[in-house]
């Protein structure tokens, strides 16, 4: 039975036991009592039964007729309040700000131009998009393209496997713009399947795959099912990606904080999330799932295979749910020797009792490798080894989105499926794809290498991802200045940078870090012939801002 099958035929799993309560309104009730006494809480034109005599009915007209907002900070939701997100947080507004001010008045700051290295956005940078994946794009969006009456016009524009797979698309998309499944087109999870078997040596099921607008939505959906009351625990490396932090945040959950080991690269050592286990369970936490982002963000490390091993192994002894944000898997620089390995991989390949029965959850996204088509927001997950019933819950989750953007869901088809040697494209997409992955390495290895020599600056290689983030020891006397200013450290020194040179980068606190350091991240992102001046606009600021606050 697939998954979509087994949801529609066990309706009822969804419904509280307890309160065996089949009437759908019923169950939007606070509380099991009679519906003509309950209160709906979530429900809007059913007017909430009142009773006069205790004066609740004058209160809350009281209470609508005063000034004032509905709506504000205060009594929105608190969990909303809580989440924080800093790649699109402080220094980015700033940014934006001061992209206005220049547009307006182009002489007003000390630079021309502000460079967004707060966020991994390529195209933003002015990397160009891969050729092929908006040949068929093109082809598919306006139809006439594909017309028998245009053919002479179109193959003067088009190589001819662009057209055959625009044709073959459009056979298992038949209107683009009408809403597809709710896991995604079913030829396009086929094609993932396909792909994650070739990479991974291993079978993989298009019915545990759900296609998604970006990893982003895939992360807050599995955290939103996993994290079932304020007691739920999700390991997060320290530094992390924020999107965990703030999706753990608005869904009541507790983010427990594993660290990195600075010195040693940022590896990730079994024996550090073990501790984190203990001590939170100790505390009463029930630790549920582990998540480990490889290649890294911030931090740019790669794993190794045997510290994959120990940690597939450690979610066995512990329980624990593996979720593997693997976006950047093909943004692998060093060791160049080396293949990345999927954490699907390394779970199949352990002794059996492993393999079957750790759960696994793996993302990736369009958004990175060398495609960066971000904006399109493409994605999916894999599910491995998960319960049926969960599958069916987290399908429905995926229908009451009704279905990711099918534009994105094609650009997931073209990253998996992409031309093969003797394709007419190949060469030009084999030359593009090359020729950026060559061109980040060299960005990682000559912007890493030029913060490390700056002072009291300490920079780990970036191996993989996109970004760098060094330490910065800064002296008291920056520090009491930030203090004075109401800022930590690292964002007091970023936005110094910011409105010196028009750089943005993110603050370490952003993305968590070793209590008592400070960090930033920067992508390494500028074009290749800008990044020497790049470079000097940051190395001048910084000489600048030492001297500024020596001790
Ligand atoms: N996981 C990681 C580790 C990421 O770095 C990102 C995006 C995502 C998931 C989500 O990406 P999509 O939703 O676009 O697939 N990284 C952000 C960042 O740090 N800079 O750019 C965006």
């Amino acid at each position: 039975m697939t998954v979509a099958e087994k949801a529609a035929a066990t309706p009822s799993s969804s419904t509280p036991k307890k309160s065996g309560c089949l009437d759908p309104l019923r169950r939007l009730f606070s509380s099991p009592k009679s519906l003509s006494s309950a209160t709906p809480r979530t429900m809007i034109g059913v007017s909430a039964p009142t009773s006069a005599s205790n004066g609740t009915a004058s209160k809350l007209a009281a209470a609508h007729a005063a000034p004032g907002k509905v709506l504000t900070v205060d009594t929105i939701n608190p969990h909303v309040r809580t989440a924080e997100y800093a790649v699109r947080g402080e220094l980015a507004i700033r940014s934006e700000a001061l992209r206005k001010k220049l547009q307006t008045d182009p002489d007003s700051l000390p630079f021309s131009q502000v460079i967004s290295c707060n966020i991994g956005n390529p195209q933003q940078l002015g990397q160009p998009p891969i050729t092929f994946l908006r040949q068929v794009t093109a082809l598919l969006e306006y139809q006439a393209l594909l017309d028998p009456a245009n053919r002479d016009l179109v193959q003067n524009l088009f190589p001819e496997d662009a057209i055959a797979r625009a044709e073959k698309l459009h056979k298992a998309i038949p209107a683009l713009g009408a809403y597809s499944h709710s896991m995604g087109i079913p030829a396009i999870r086929e094609s993932v399947a396909k792909f994650i078997e070739k990479r991974d040596g291993f079978p993989a099921n298009p019915e545990h795959i759900f296609l998604t607008a970006g990893a982003s939505p895939g992360v807050q959906t599995v955290l939103q099912t996993i994290i079932a009351n304020d007691h739920v625990g999700i390991l997060i490396p320290i530094p992390q990606y924020p999107l965990y932090t703030a999706a753990i945040a608005l869904n009541n959950g507790r983010a427990v904080p594993y660290y990195l080991n600075e010195t040693g690269a940022w590896t990730l050592r079994s024996a550090e999330v073990r501790r984190a286990v203990r001590e939170a369970r100790e505390q009463g936490t029930d630790v549920r799932a582990l998540c480990v982002i490889n290649p890294g963000n911030p931090t740019g490390n790669v794993l190794s295979k045997s510290d994959m091993e120990a940690i597939v192994s450690l979610c066995y002894e512990e329980k624990l749910v593996l979720l593997a944000d693997e976006v950047y898997q093909t943004n692998v620089y060093y060791p160049a020797d080396q293949p990345w390995h999927s954490f699907k991989h390394v779970l199949r390949s352990m002794p059996i009792e492993v393999a079957n029965s750790v759960e696994l959850i793996s993302f990736h996204s369009i958004s990175k490798g060398m495609i960066g088509e971000c904006g399109r927001r493409g994605g999916y997950y894999e599910c491995v080894n998960l319960d049926s019933g969960v599958l069916a819950q987290l399908y429905k989750l995926a229908s009451i989105s009704l279905c990711p953007n099918v534009q994105g869901q094609l650009a997931v088809e073209l990253m998996v499926n992409p031309p093969q040697p003797g394709d007419a494209s190949y060469d030009l997409y084999h030359g593009e794809m090359t020729g950026l992955f060559e061109s980040l390495q060299r960005r990682a290895q000559k912007l890493g290498a030029a913060l490390a020599t700056l002072e009291g600056v300490e920079c780990n290689r970036a191996d993989g991802a996109m970004y760098l983030f060094p330490q910065i020891t800064l002296s008291r006397a920056a520090v009491a200045a930030a203090e004075a200013a109401g800022k930590a450290p690292d964002a007091f020194y970023c936005l110094a940078l910011l409105d010196a040179t028009g750089v943005c980068v993110i603050p370490g606190s952003g993305f968590l870090q070793n209590p008592g350091t400070w960090h930033f991240r920067t992508t390494f992102l500028p074009p290749e012939n800008q990044l020497d001046d790049f470079i000097e606009r940051i190395g001048a600021f910084h000489q600048q801002f030492m001297d500024k606050y020596r001790d």
